[in-house]
């Protein structure tokens, strides 16, 4: 017989095997965990970056242990923004590193398009640019990545939501005030979950869920709500994690004629990479943010 027990402190439960199926069994093995959403038990802020030769022993150190395991055998992560409050594409870009490092698949969620007209008209050319939005998410549509357009208000996109839930262990990701709560409730209004007041976030990074919950779809299904992982870290990761999370970038990659080409300082001639930004196959934004990661993991 096997069950789902939830051991502190990985949320989205280990897998185990009892005894009998007895109502009250004994856990006779922890089963290998399928996925797990995990970070370094440090921020950088922590390290002493100072010193770079520190720097570099810790962060062998944090890679090979000292991880903090947050959840355990989750299928997805859903990526929660909205137009309030709002987000550069940097942040959509490292939480999409950071969840294919884990290997779990991703969902882009655009929530509170019940207000899309009012927050667009207060933007400037390049705020439209460099935040997430309708139109900048076009770009990760053509990507392949499911884009979804919701408002817990009108009920926009919820439907579709529920049919990408369907039997499978997901987690908001996404920061305080954007809705994850509310889509929460939307889904599942038993669930009850607290709902915070737009002052409750704005200015002051108050927290109305201080921890994780998971909660059981009827259709089939967990859904967990976890403020606690709205800072992704990225740092940690290996150059070839970062990488990958980029998929048109690491697609571009296999035409360099340097397994180990930086994509900076080599020619176009030998850099597949920079061909396929010269080309426009590669978003201006996207190397931009690749190249900002890249350098925090080499840094
Ligand atoms: N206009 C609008 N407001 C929303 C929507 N979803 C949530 N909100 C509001 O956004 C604020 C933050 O919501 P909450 O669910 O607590 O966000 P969380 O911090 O991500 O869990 C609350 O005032 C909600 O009423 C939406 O679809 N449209
Ligand atoms: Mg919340
Ligand atoms: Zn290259």
């Amino acid at each position: 017989m096997s069950l789902q027990v939830v051991f502190a402190p990985a949320l989205g439960g280990d897998m185990t095997t009892s005894e009998r199926s007895f109502a009250r069994g004994v856990v006779s093995k922890r089963l290998e965990r399928t996925t797990v959403l995990d970070r370094p038990s440090k921020s950088i802020s922590e390290l002493n970056v100072n010193d770079l030769q520190t720097v570099g022993a810790e962060k062998v150190l944090e890679r090979t242990g000292s991880r903090k395991v947050l959840c355990a055998n989750l299928d997805q992560v859903v990526l929660v923004f909205a137009s309030s409050p709002p987000s550069p594409l940097l942040q959509l870009d490292k939480y999409l590193v950071a969840s294919s490092a884990c290997k779990l698949s991703q969902i882009i969620l655009f929530n509170k398009c019940d207000m899309l007209e009012d927050d667009d008209a207060n933007l400037n050319a390049q705020e439209r640019n460099q935040l997430v939005s309708a139109e900048t998410l076009k770009v990760y549509q053509r990507l392949g990545y499911p884009v979804i357009m919701t408002s817990t208000r009108t009920g926009q996109g919820l439907e579709e939501l529920k049919s990408l839930l369907h039997n499978k262990t997901s987690i908001l990701v996404g920061q305080s005030g954007v809705g994850k709560s509310s889509l929460l409730n939307a889904l599942l209004p038993q669930a009850n979950a607290r709902v915070g007041a737009l002052s409750e976030w704005s200015g002051l990074g108050a927290h109305t869920t201080s921890h994780a919950e998971l909660h059981f779809l009827p259709s089939g299904g967990n859904l967990i709500d976890c403020a606690g992982f709205r800072d992704f870290a990225t740092w940690h990761l290996t150059l070839e994690e970062v990488q990958q999370g980029f998929r048109e970038i690491s697609q571009a990659a296999l035409d360099c004629k340097f397994r180990d080409c930086s994509h900076i300082s080599e020619p176009a001639e030998v850099c597949g990479v920079k061909r396929a930004l010269e080309e426009g196959k590669i978003e201006t934004s996207r190397m931009m943010n690749f190249r900002y990661i890249m350098n925090e993991v080499t840094a």
